[in-house]
């Protein structure tokens, strides 16, 4: 399988990581659309979350709670978006998901 976060996760492609455990790993965007603008992925693919199985839920669920210790960490004391992709009208680009973490300016509403 030639999938771009499996080789981040297996350490094939350089990124800025900034968490690691045994489930997920986060990392800067490599484009980032905020101050702070990082993904949260799972070891584990999944292309798409419209692929998740019942499960996958605990994983899920450990994946939000990562994204918003580290965006603690990364001082967004005032808020944060968090945003998963999917599939061809949600933008997705790369097909292992990803949430991605935008802080440290004002987001506005709706999304492009
Ligand atoms: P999307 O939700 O699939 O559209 O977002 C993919 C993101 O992955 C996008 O923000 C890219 O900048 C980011 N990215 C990255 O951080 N490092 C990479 O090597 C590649 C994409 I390829």
């Amino acid at each position: 399988m030639d999938c771009l976060f499996c080789k981040i996760v297996e350490g094939k492609i350089p990124a800025s990581k900034i968490y690691e455990d045994d489930q997920v790993i986060a990392f800067n965007d490599i484009n980032p659309q905020a101050p702070v603008h990082f993904l949260v992925i799972p070891k584990r693919h999944i292309a798409c979350i419209s692929d998740l199985t019942t499960d996958d839920r605990a994983l899920v669920g450990h994946m939000i709670f990562i994204a918003q210790q580290v965006a603690a960490e990364q001082g967004c004391d005032n808020g944060f978006r968090t945003v998963f992709n999917c599939n061809q009208d949600g933008g997705q680009t790369v097909y292992h998901i990803h949430l991605h973490v935008l802080g440290k300016r004002q987001m506005t509403w709706p999304p492009g």
